[in-house]
């Protein structure tokens, strides 16, 4: 199999095949040092957590990265909190900035021996409905190379070139708006004690873990606002407004960029013998923290069934792979635009008005009030099969 791209989704494919005795290469464009300290995601659901230690991955990957424990929900400057794991029945996540994951996964599949290519350029796939595809591109030096494969995986994100190697008309597109603008930062400040969600009039903010000595903040902006609009001033003294803290501390901020606060999928997830996983296939707010856990868990769903055709002869398995991935893929959907509605209409009434902010405000009252839906929320966090 050749891997396109070497992301969560394509990194975590390479070790599931190399442990089911398939044989793959993993072709990256990017250096090596680029991809291992690209900072994205910062949570690893129980789910993805269990897998890597069912594969046998466990202790390569997750030694010594922290459980999650209480998250917190801030209303007004008032905090709640909701034991997560214990709701779900003591299912934890852990705290893993994306990079250290990268950087663990790459560390594995060298280990046992794994083929990653870094700096491959101009990667173009051909016979993508044929028997034998091929993948032509040029490598680090600039020569010329060509992989001939059984099956193709596009694991090169959203804007890569899988899913536009696609002829027109075969995949069907669905693209939404949430109309909601983010600011997101990243600063060299102490981790809070615990993930911290805030609602208030000011508009909605976050604070999460990236490491014990680093933070991703959440702001809402204006959709359409540019970094320059939100200068180090103005982010502290929204952060410290929003999350009702005078005493927070600041730090050097390290990168302030806008997210598009937009979701994207893609069925069926594959053509001919391409495989789509991730980002290629589906593009999902961070609001819920379920992008890179699905880049996950789609890897594990293609290296079964690829292990059942090639180890097994079982080709029929391939067959399910969209519809099982898909179906993952809208629950998490529907589970990133649920809280994003809560904790964004609950705030700044401006945006869609009273009614629905006491709407929202019913939602959220109703995670602390009632065990059912907190235990419902949970069990989402925590990741579905
Ligand atoms: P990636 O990580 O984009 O990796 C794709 C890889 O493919 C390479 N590539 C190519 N290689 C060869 N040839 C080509 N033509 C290529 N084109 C591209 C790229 O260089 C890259 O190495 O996709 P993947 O593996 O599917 O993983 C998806 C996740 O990265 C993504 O879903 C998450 O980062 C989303 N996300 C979050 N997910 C969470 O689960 N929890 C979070 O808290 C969370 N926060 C976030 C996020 C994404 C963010 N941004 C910037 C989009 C926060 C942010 C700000």
């Amino acid at each position: 199999m050749a891997i396109i791209g070497a992301g969560p989704a394509g990194l975590t494919l390479a070790n599931l095949l190399q442990r089911s005795g398939v044989d793959c290469v993993v072709l990256e464009r990017r250096r090596r040092s680029y991809i291992e300290h690209r900072q994205r995601a910062g949570v690893l659901e129980h789910r993805a957590v269990r897998m890597l230690e069912e594969w046998g991955l466990g202790d390569q990957v997750l030694a010594g990265v922290p459980v999650d424990g209480l998250l917190e929900f801030r209303i007004d400057g008032v905090p709640r909190h909701l034991d997560v794991p214990a709701l779900a029945g003591g299912r934890h996540s852990r705290l893993m900035p994306q990079q250290v994951l990268v950087q663990r996964l790459i560390m594995a599949f060298e280990t046992g021996g794994g083929d990653l290519r870094t700096e491959a350029e101009g990667v173009a796939l051909h016979g993508l409905d044929e028997d034998r595809p091929v993948v032509r591109y040029h490598d680090a030096a600039g020569m010329g190379r060509e992989l001939a494969c059984d099956y193709v995986a596009g694991c090169d994100g959203f804007r890569g070139l899988s899913r536009r190697s696609v002829p027109e008309g075969a995949l069907t597109t669905y693209a939404y708006d949430h109309g909601v603008g983010w600011v997101t930062v990243l600063a060299d400040t102490p981790a809070p004690r615990r993930p911290l969600l805030a609602v208030s009039e000011h508009g909605f903010a976050a604070h999460f873990p990236r490491g014990p000595h680093a933070s991703r903040y959440y702001l809402e902006c204006t959709p359409g606002e540019t970094p320059a609009a939100w200068p180090d001033d103005r982010i502290w003294k929204q952060l410290r407004l929003r999350l009702g803290d005078d005493d927070l501390p600041v730090g050097s901020v390290t990168a302030t960029s806008m997210v598009e606060m937009r979701s994207y999928v893609v069925d069926p997830m594959s053509y001919g013998r391409l495989f789509l996983v991730g980002d290629a296939a589906h593009v999902i707010t961070p609001m819920g923290g379920k992008g890179m856990n699905l880049a996950l868990s789609d890897a594990e769903t293609l290296a079964m069934v690829l292990r059942a055709a090639v180890r097994d002869g079982d080709c029929s398995a391939l067959r399910t792979y969209s519809t099982t991935c898909l179906r993952r893929t809208w629950d998490y959907q529907d589970f990133s635009r649920w809280m994003m509605e809560m904790v964004h209409d609950a705030g700044d009434a401006s945006r869609h008005g009273p009614f629905r902010r006491e709407l929202a405000r019913a939602r959220l009252a109703r995670l602390f009030e009632s065990a059912a839906a907190a235990t419902a929320f949970a069990v989402l966090r925590a990741g579905v099969d």
